[in-house]
């Protein structure tokens, strides 16, 4: 029998490629949404899924909205995507990323120990935690250290997840992600300015690019690869945490170069660095090791930064030239 599964937060990045890689294996796909004034379906439209997927209406904040989101679906699997994700914001929003980030995940626990524990259960935690990091390369063991309240906030999401594990025998597994993109990427993130802007420059649309810290580093990989590992972990036989990465680095100013230089243009000639840009408390490094994925669940990352980069230049070139909406 066809399986089931919930994801909170399907109108984001992870949410639309996990649909689509689920609907591709065969389940019945439901999403929780928060209903906003604004459209925020367009990633689903833009992979084709939107009308594949039902809908059910929700809020992580709200415990009652995901007790009958689970009445409703009876989901065999639940996938927590949703969050206040963007590192930048969690300190002009710090109370509402603690909630919706982090305590709701207690909220989306509870609703399946009260619904049905035997629900497998996905959270989305991230390489945020280890922030200043005083390893090199990063695995399940590392010390954590998160250095913003979105980081701070998934820390509690992580071990609130091992607790209902260890207290209720919940299966639930935390992915620890690097920094995943793709076309559909929000805009305000790093990777996505970037590759936006080189195509709006190529085209006489933009004429400078303003970055804050652009020695930062990052362990860069493709959102459509990482969306599979989520789905692995679920089809464990035990629960267990696991660093998803690709397992090497690079600056915002070497990504930079390899957007510009795609299309012919030297980075430096644009890119420009606004002070006011630069975080209250920066995490400069992030490597992840991901060898336990690979060992226990044939898992590897298959595009590195490089292609990754030029993959989205394409789909903004394309963006610009239609002079369809950027999102
Ligand atoms: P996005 O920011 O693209 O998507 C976040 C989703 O959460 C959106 O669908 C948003 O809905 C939803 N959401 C926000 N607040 C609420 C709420 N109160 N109730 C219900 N839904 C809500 O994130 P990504 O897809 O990039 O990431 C998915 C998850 O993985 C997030 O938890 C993120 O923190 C985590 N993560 C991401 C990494 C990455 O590199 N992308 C790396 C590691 C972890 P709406 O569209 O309506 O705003
Ligand atoms: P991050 O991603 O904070 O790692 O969180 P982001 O792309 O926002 O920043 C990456 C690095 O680039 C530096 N940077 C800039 N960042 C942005 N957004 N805009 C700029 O102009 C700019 N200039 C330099 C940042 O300082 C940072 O060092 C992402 C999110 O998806 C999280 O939800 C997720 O948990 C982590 O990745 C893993």
């Amino acid at each position: 029998m066809a399986k089931t599964a919930l994801i909170t937060g399907i109108t984001g990045q992870d949410g639309a490629y996990l649909s689509k890689f689920l609907l591709e294996k065969g389940y019945n796909v439901y999403g929780f949404l928060a209903r906003r004034g604004s459209d925020t379906l367009w990633r689903l439209r833009y992979l084709n899924i939107l009308d594949d997927v039902k809908i059910i209406d929700g809020d992580l904040l709200d415990l009652s909205s995901l007790i009958r989101a689970l009445e409703l679906s009876k989901a065999d699997e639940v996938y927590n995507l949703a969050a206040q994700s963007f590192v930048g914001t969690s300190w002009q929003q710090p109370i509402l990323t603690t909630q919706v980030t982090g305590f709701s995940v207690i909220n989306v626990l509870e609703a399946i120990r009260l619904v049905n524990s035997k629900i497998k259960f996905y959270q989305a935690s991230t390489s945020e935690m280890f922030g200043k990091t005083t390893e090199t390369i990063q695995c399940e063991n590392t010390v954590f250290h998160p250095r913003s309240p979105y980081g701070v906030a998934k820390l509690f999401g992580h071990y609130i997840t091992i607790n209902y594990r260890e207290s209720f025998n919940i299966f639930g597994s935390a992915g620890i992600l690097f920094n995943h993109e793709s076309p559909i990427r929000g805009i305000e993130f790093v990777t996505r300015k970037v590759t936006s802007a080189a195509a709006k420059i190529k085209y006489g649309k933009q004429s400078k690019l303003y970055l804050g810290n652009i020695d930062a580093q990052r362990d860069w990989g493709y959102a459509k690869d990482y969306v599979e590992a989520m789905w692995l972990m679920l089809q464990q036989d035990t629960p267990d945490d696991f660093v998803i990465a690709t397992g090497k680095t690079s600056t915002v100013r070497e990504m930079c170069d390899i957007a510009f230089s795609y299309l012919g243009l030297n980075y430096q000639d644009y890119v420009e660095i606004d002070q006011k840009l630069y975080r209250p408390a920066e995490v400069e490094r992030l490597l992840g090791n991901p060898k336990k994925a690979k060992e226990k669940l044939g898992w590897e990352a298959k595009t590195l930064m490089k292609e990754l980069i030029e993959l989205m230049v394409e789909a903004d070139m394309e963006r610009v030239k239609d002079n369809k909406p950027e999102f």
